[in-house]
């Protein structure tokens, strides 16, 4: 079994029913258990500011599926959840990254884990410190000190 970050946006169509059911979806996955949600998190879009405001999470997965495996199962919720793919970076009614798998580094066609922006946003870094604040990335970094140095603008936790 291994141990997966997935984040979660979205942006239209009731974005906070959006993100709240793809959570028990991803609880009910083959092979899956759902360790933790994070907390849900408002935030300001990164790209194009012609767009609503997105709710994000992440959940913490313990599971068997492989990492592409995952990622299939990831793009069925997204698909379940009427996500079309129309414009780069614009609005979307559920968005479903792997941020972290294990320790490890993907680099394939279809995947780049870790999460090639966990970086640098603040939606992601957040939830990632809610649900574990000592987490380090493969790379040796610590989460902590990358919430530290991020631009928060925009970004509030929402109560439960
Ligand atoms: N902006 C925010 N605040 N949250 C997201 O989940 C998000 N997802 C995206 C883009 C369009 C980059 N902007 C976002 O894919």
């Amino acid at each position: 079994m291994s141990f997966a970050y997935i984040g979660l946006g979205s942006n239209l169509d009731q974005p906070r029913v959006q993100v709240e059911q793809a959570l028990g979806e991803l609880g009910a996955l083959p092979d899956t258990r759902m360790v933790k949600p994070s907390a849900l998190f408002q935030s300001a879009p990164v790209g194009p500011q012609d767009q609503p405001d997105y709710i994000n999470a992440v959940a913490l997965l313990e599971t068997g599926l492989a990492p592409e495996a995952l990622l299939d199962a990831l793009q069925a919720i997204e698909l379940a959840h009427g996500r079309e793919r129309i414009e780069h970076w614009g609005a979307r009614t559920l968005d479903l990254d792997i941020l972290l798998y294990d320790q490890q580094r993907i680099t394939t066609e279809r995947l780049t884990v870790p999460h090639a922006h966990l970086h640098e946003r603040s939606f992601v870094l957040g939830p990632l410190l809610d649900i574990n604040d000592a987490l380090t990335l493969p790379s040796g970094e610590s989460v902590a000190s990358l919430w530290q140095q991020c631009d928060k603008t925009g970004l509030s936790r929402l109560e439960s």
